[in-house]
């Protein structure tokens, strides 16, 4: 009995965990553009898919936000590899959301890929983007339609 927990002990001590540190994930930079003020800040929203997409902030897989200084805004985001969209709400109040007036946003959006919509915001497959291990790189001009 002995004999078999030593055994047993000697297999645990191989099995160890090898401390190998997790590769960070590839970042996506993030490089916007076209802010009509510095007011609020810009708020970035990322999907995985078309549901929610673009400013449904609760289906968004995750959201981040960074300051806008002199019309521009940047972001680096960690993203595992795979096929996302981007939307920028440029929320000048700072309330977390984007305003709409009858339905017309009244704050400005960007979309990755520069994608637009002909009437009504443009379609996920239109934004969505690879991540690879390399990373990505977006550059996003805001538009603004009412307000
Ligand atoms: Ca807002």
């Amino acid at each position: 009995m002995i004999g078999l927990l030593l055994s047993l002990q000697a297999a645990l001590a191989q099995t160890a965990p090898t401390t190998t540190p997790a590769p960070p994930p590839p970042a996506v930079e993030v490089v916007m553009s076209g802010f009509n003020s510095d007011d609020g800040q810009a708020l970035v929203l990322v999907f995985e898919g078309e549901a929610g997409f673009p400013v449904d902030l609760k289906r968004a897989t995750r959201t981040a936000t960074a300051p806008i200084q002199g019309g521009r805004a940047t972001l680096r985001l960690g993203l595992p590899p795979g096929t996302y969209a981007l939307a920028i709400i440029h929320d000048e109040d700072k309330d977390g959301d984007l305003d709409t007036f009858l339905g017309i946003p009244t704050e400005g959006l960007g979309c990755s890929n520069n994608a637009k919509g002909s009437f009504g915001p443009p379609p996920y497959s239109a934004a969505k983007f690879s991540v690879g291990a390399e990373g990505a790189k977006q550059a996003i001009t805001m538009v603004y339609i009412g307000g």
